[in-house]
């Protein structure tokens, strides 16, 4: 096992503190105070198979704004998407978001990054302009499942500070009936804290769910 991420090397520009990392940490932040409907670890398991779906159904998205078609998504296409399907985003906060989700650098974003990107922006965005770029992508079950996703977060993170800390991924796990489960959460969580600091950020939990539910699997054969 332990195929589940073969991409160390990439994340070493995982830089904290960044602008862009501030602004989601403060957007959790603000979602948290209004709770969650997750009462338990095996829910968020549970829905797997239906995050993965969606997930899928994204491809279509991506590939229209692939205007290229070279299978990833650059700065340009991005900006041109943006402003097609009227997001309004400054170009620093563009370039920013561009550059957290590009993992791999100069290369653009793969599917899974640009899945991370949009669920930033659904979180990002939470104002009623937002509504409007919901309803230009579409794609309702997308949505839920960045509410579950969100949602996933805010149960994980039981001080509400922006970020899961181990403790906190044990406490939750521990919630659960199943006590030899603190093992897999440990496991877990190493999983998603890809820079290793002992804490993982809300777009460390979604690239982790993109690996868990096995987006990339293909793209890392094949490399
Ligand atoms: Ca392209
Ligand atoms: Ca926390
Ligand atoms: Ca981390």
């Amino acid at each position: 096992m332990g195929g589940v991420f073969g991409r160390h090397d990439s994340h070493k520009r995982w830089i904290y503190g960044t602008k862009i990392e501030n602004k989601i940490v403060e957007a959790m932040q603000k979602r948290e105070t209004k709770g969650c409907s997750v009462k338990s670890f095996n829910t968020i398991i549970l829905k797997f198979p239906k995050i993965d779906e969606s997930f899928r159904k994204c491809k279509a998205i991506f590939e229209q704004f692939d205007e290229d078609s070279n299978g990833v998504i650059d700065r340009e296409e991005l900006k041109n998407s943006f402003s097609k399907l009227e997001i309004s985003i400054t170009e620093e906060d563009l370039n920013d978001l561009f550059e957290a989700c590009d993992v791999n650098e100069h290369m653009g974003m793969k599917f899974s990054e640009f899945i991370v990107l949009l669920c930033l922006v659904y979180l990002l965005t939470d104002d009623p302009a937002a509504l409007h770029i919901k309803s230009q992508i579409g794609l309702p079950d997308l949505e839920a499942t960045f509410e579950t996703l969100v949602d996933a977060f805010v149960f994980l993170d039981k001080n509400k500070d922006g970020y899961v800390s181990k403790s906190e991924m044990i406490e939750a796990v521990n919630e659960s009936r199943e006590r030899s489960s603190e093992r897999i959460a440990i496991k877990r969580f190493e999983e998603m804290d890809w820079d290793k600091n002992g804490m993982v950020s809300f777009k460390e939990f979604l690239f982790a769910f993109t690996r868990w539910v096995g987006i990339d699997d293909k793209e890392d054969e094949e490399a």
